[in-house]
């Protein structure tokens, strides 16, 4: 609304008024695989991971006749250049993914055309680590990024047990999909701790399951707990997985004020052949949602569905639930033609209560393209809705629009995690 009186925008305007609010706002991304310098080499970044990134391996093994055994004994370097000549030299590289890396280069005035990537691995040779990343993180318009950070992965772990210094520019997530989705598998961790824990979860179990996500809160400070989960999840069920979530999980969220973000749809491994790029999707059952956000009033969950067919349940949901905030086109959904058809349907049914896209980027320079092609479809998104609004007769200003923007990329994160009041607490 015009309290200040402000200038309106003419009819015409509210397109490059639009632009200009995406490209001057900085966002926030809610979900990546990206690590802060402290981590080192948990970070990827640089040309060789970025042409190695599962998306793109899954299109090399269809436009390439070499078996995966035989990609998987090659070196980082040699996989990377057998995928620029098959995606890049002897195709053309028109998918999304292939798309980025073209986009990337070109960001970093690299060739974009040649045969080979001599050019491009000497330039990411010569970065400097924190520079580099400082770099990139602006050239996305990126000013916080939301880590993904699994307690029980050893090279990550004896890193938090030596002790990390926080970093503003890179949050915290407590990951549990090990605990949560495959606890006989990694109970014995926790035992081996010096948590009494049992295969069970029986005796002091839930208790000690309590006290090990309050160690690892104190020590990450995470902004939310995570799990991603399969498309048959159901909740609640008789299972270790239900009593973990509704005993240790939620009860730990809620002590801690912190919301739980569910990733669910995933069809893990139907081609174990090709590893991380071996994972489908499937439409999940979100009753399982539906039970979780009602039984659960003073819990907060952020939640994103992997399966295009879900996506409209989902906003239905987010229509009853108040503590369900629905997130970003996940995975297979990030693809412009079906990113504009989530965002409109979002956008008409929640208008401004949801956050639209996260980059889910596991190697740095992501950040580039995937923010690159998330302003580019929102421009056409919010410019049909304001041009709609307009046309209904309402005076729009440049404030409502910087407004809206900060509230979708930023504030509804901001105020669903109490990352505000947690920053100024810290401070
Ligand atoms: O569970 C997740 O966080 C998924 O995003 C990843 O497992 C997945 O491999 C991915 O990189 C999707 O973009
Ligand atoms: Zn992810």
């Amino acid at each position: 609304m015009n309290a200040m009186n402000e200038q309106t925008l003419l009819s015409e305007q509210i397109r490059s008024c639009v632009e200009e609010v995406l490209a001057s706002t900085d966002l926030i991304d809610v979900h990546t695989h990206l690590f802060a310098p402290a981590f080192g080499n948990l970070g990827l970044w640089g040309i060789d991971e970025l042409l190695t990134y599962h998306y793109l391996e899954a299109e090399f093994f269809r436009s390439s006749d070499m078996p995966p055994e035989r990609y998987w004994k090659l070196s980082k370097t040699e996989q990377a250049d057998a995928v620029w000549q098959a995606l890049f030299v002897e195709n053309t590289p028109i998918s999304e993914a292939t798309r980025g890396i073209i986009a990337v280069l070109k960001a970093f005035d690299l060739p974009t055309g040649s045969p080979d990537l001599a050019e491009a691995r000497s330039f990411f040779r010569n970065q400097n680590l924190e520079a580099h990343i400082a770099r990139t993180l602006r050239m996305a318009g990126v000013s916080t990024v939301v880590m993904t950070n699994d307690p029980l992965y050893p090279a990550e772990r004896e890193l938090w047990m030596k002790g990390v210094l926080p970093n503003p520019q890179f949050q915290a997530v407590l990951r549990l999909d090990r605990i949560v989705r495959d606890w006989p598998g990694h109970w014995h961790i926790l035992e081996k701790d010096g948590y009494e824990v049992s295969s069970q979860v029986s005796g002091k179990s839930v208790s000690e399951l309590r006290r090990f996500l309050s160690d690892w809160h104190k020590c990450m400070q995470p902004v939310y707990m995570a799990i991603s989960l399969p498309d048959t999840f159901q909740f609640p069920e008789k299972t270790l997985q239900s009593k973990i979530l509704r005993d240790a999980v939620l009860p730990a969220c809620r002590e801690f004020d912190l919301p739980l973000s569910l990733m669910i749809g995933v069809r893990y491994q139907v081609n174990p052949r090709i590893r991380l790029a071996g994972d489908g999707v499937g439409k999940a059952d979100l009753r399982a949602v539906e039970n979780l956000c009602r039984n659960f009033p003073d819990n907060r969950f952020l939640i994103s569905v992997l399966s295009r067919e879900n996506q409209h349940e989902l906003c239905v949901y987010a229509r009853k639930f108040s503590n369900l905030m629905p997130f970003g086109c996940w995975w297979f959904l990030n693809n412009p033609s079906i990113v504009e058809e989530i965002t409109r349907q979002r956008i008409e049914m929640l208008g401004t209560s949801f956050i639209p896209q996260h980059s889910d980027a596991r190697v740095l320079e992501q950040l580039i393209y995937k923010w690159q092609s998330t302003r580019g479809i929102m421009i056409g998104i919010l410019h049909d809705a304001y041009q709609r609004l307009w046309g209904n007769g309402l005076a729009l200003t440049r404030n409502d629009i910087t407004h809206d923007v900060n509230r979708l990329f930023r504030a509804n994160f901001e105020r669903f995690t109490r990352l505000i009041e947690s920053a100024s607490r810290a401070t």
